[in-house]
């Protein structure tokens, strides 16, 4: 049985491709989508691929892969620097969680530079751009072998 990683991305992500392509590039959220799955498919692994506009939504997909994900990658757009809820949630949850950005939000304004999520985070991938999720599948494969 392939374990299941719950890859969950926050507000206006489902914009990706349709604006501020010098941001965040061309490639659609569906595009991320495909190239997830194909690497899942290459490691062994299973994905569910979400993406919510709401805080509340959020949470409530991460109350969901406590019972049924092994792993989660998240990019919780600007609720990464507000959320103290998303942090709660992600606290109840046991296995690896890796936290993307598609720009490196390092170079941009301070107020981006802080997420709260990195405090439950077991890895930051940040401005690599979507190959970044990627590059946390392949780093949650690695933690879930070595797990077991
Ligand atoms: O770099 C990232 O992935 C971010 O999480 C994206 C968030 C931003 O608030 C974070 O600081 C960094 C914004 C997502 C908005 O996505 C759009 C994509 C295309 C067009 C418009 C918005």
């Amino acid at each position: 049985m392939k374990k299941l990683v719950h890859v969950l991305n926050g507000p206006n992500l489902n914009l990706l491709g349709k604006r501020q392509p010098e941001i965040y590039g061309r490639e659609t959220l569906e595009d991320v989508e495909r190239l997830c799955g194909e690497l899942a498919r290459t490691v062994g692994l299973s994905l569910r691929f979400e993406q919510s506009n709401a805080e509340s939504g959020l949470i409530d997909l991460i109350h969901e892969a406590r019972g049924e994900a092994a792993a989660i990658i998240i990019n919780p757009g600007a609720y990464s620097h507000t959320s103290i809820a998303i942090l709660d949630a992600l606290n109840t949850f046991e296995g690896p969680v890796i936290e993307v950005h598609i720009s490196n939000i390092h170079k941009r304004e301070a107020f981006r530079h802080h997420s709260y999520v990195s405090l439950r985070a077991d890895g930051v991938i940040a401005g690599c751009g979507i190959e970044g999720y990627q590059l946390a599948l392949r780093r949650i494969a690695t933690l879930l072998a070595a797990d077991g």
